[in-house]
């Protein structure tokens, strides 16, 4: 059977087929990248032992435990299972060698939290596309607790530079809704004196809240507020990390914009803060059953099933945008193949992403023949349901951007080049195998 891509002498460029008659099949989505970071720091800072399965093999969770590891924590890691032997903050040891954190920006702002109350000295570095995401919104209300932090433009950006002591709780109020904001300060305020509160404007992701309480650690909840008290212990769980939403909607778009498919969609993560995407589809008129639904360690699962659909552009902004931020990319394309026009709007986070994600969409699908355009905070897209044109494409080291275009070639009536396909495996590793098996089960 003709494979779906080929991959010449250099990874570099990658050749996509294209104008696929349909993707059948079904595929077990691998862990949730932001669940399977949190179990390996929250694992770290317990005591005894944390077993986690299903972990994600992404280039970023294996910068968190590369990290970790260099902080003297022991961990195993045998294909998709890992043990953590907890240190507890205070098993935490000064490192020889710089924290690189890669492209993630998640092991980046959460360590950066967890470490500013641990005495020792931690120097931390990324990738260019780290160098650029700005850390202020962690670093700042980090020194108000106390935290010594330094990095380049006064701590906004890496390599940044943590010189770890006591803390004190704050009541932040965040201007941005991020779960990377919230969780370093949460991570900041188990290990400091008194109460941490941090509240934001719209709810994002809430892995964190949930991982600490199946470690024993109490919080409270009190709408767009969360709170915890300092000094709390955490002990060692074992964890079952759900398929990750954001990988599936990829496959979740294929199947509903390319001809004559059915995907069946294993364990897929369906926490409430993560499932935008599910109401985007449900909302365009897709054909998706959400079947098996079941709670794992505090985190709802389901399978999903999506068809080839005829779909409506919509209007997407507000309470849904922090719940869907890392699919807007793959929703953008979804968009070009609905009757009428998409606006996305109060997305303005897209521009501190991997890559400025609203220039990265609107580039590359223009240059496959979408008729879309860029906003302050977002885009619109035209959509027309026809075949997309061929062309030269880029990830920009973005591995959802990359994903996104590798997905927009199924629907393309010429060749598609793809440059800087390996972004993807920061996380999605085996996504082409995946993308491969659809189309040789027809
Ligand atoms: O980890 P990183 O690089 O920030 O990854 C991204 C992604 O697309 O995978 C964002 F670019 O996901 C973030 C997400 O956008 C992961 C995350 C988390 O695990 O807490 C939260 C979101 O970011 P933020 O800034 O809204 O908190």
């Amino acid at each position: 059977m003709e494979k779906m891509f080929s991959r010449g002498g250099n990874m570099d460029s990658l050749k996509l087929r294209t104008n696929i008659n349909g993707l059948n099949g079904s595929i077990d989505i691998p862990g949730d990248k932001s669940i399977s970071h949190r179990s390996i720091m929250l694992g770290a800072i317990a005591q005894g032992k944390t077993i986690v399965d299903n972990f994600l093999l992404g280039d970023d969770c294996l910068r968190t435990i590369s990290c970790f590891e260099k902080l003297g924590v022991n961990i195993r890691l045998d294909k998709d299972h890992v043990e953590i032997e907890g240190a507890g903050f205070d098993g935490l040891r000064e490192s020889f060698e710089v924290l690189d954190t890669g492209n993630s920006g998640t092991t980046t702002r959460l360590m950066v939290g967890l470490l500013s109350g641990v005495p020792i000295h931690t120097c931390m570095i990324g990738d260019e596309s780290i160098a650029k995401r700005p850390m202020k919104r962690v670093t700042e209300p980090l020194r108000q607790m106390g935290a010594k932090i330094d990095g380049r433009e006064d701590g906004n950006f890496t390599p940044l530079a943590i010189r770890g002591g006591s803390l004190q709780g704050i009541d932040y109020v965040s201007p941005v809704a991020s779960a990377q904001v919230k969780s370093s300060i949460l991570l900041a305020g188990l290990h400091a004196q008194g109460t941490t509160s941090v509240t934001e404007p719209h709810k994002s992701r809430d892995h964190t809240e949930r991982m600490l309480r199946a470690f024993g650690c109490e919080l409270e909840e009190d709408g767009l507020t969360v709170k915890l008290k300092g000094g709390q212990k955490l002990s060692g769980t074992n964890i079952l990390v759900p398929g990750d939403i954001s990988s599936a909607a990829f496959f979740l778009v294929a199947g509903a914009i390319v001809p004559n498919s059915r995907i069946i969609l294993k364990n897929v993560g369906m926490n409430p803060t993560r499932t935008g995407i599910i109401d985007v589809l449900l909302q365009m008129g897709a054909r998706l059953e959400i079947e098996n639904e079941r709670i794992k360690n505090n985190e709802p699962i389901a399978d999903l099933i999506i068809h080839t659909s005829e779909l409506t552009g919509i209007e997407i902004g507000g309470d849904i945008i922090p719940r869907l931020i890392d699919e807007i990319p793959v929703i953008a394309l979804l968009a070009s193949q609905a009757q009428g026009k998409t606006v996305i709007k109060d997305a303005a986070e897209l521009k501190v992403k991997e890559t400025n994600r609203i220039d990265t969409v609107v580039g590359e699908l223009s240059q496959l023949g979408v008729v879309i355009e860029p906003t302050d905070d977002g885009m619109i897209i035209y959509g027309e349901k026809k075949q997309l044109t061929g062309g030269k494409v880029d990830s920009h080291g973005d591995h959802r951007i990359g994903m996104m275009l590798a997905i927009a070639a199924c629907i393309a009536d010429s060749e598609v080049t793809l440059t800087d396909s390996e972004s993807i495996s920061v996380s999605y590793p085996n996504f082409f195998e995946h993308l491969d098996l659809l189309i040789e089960e027809k």
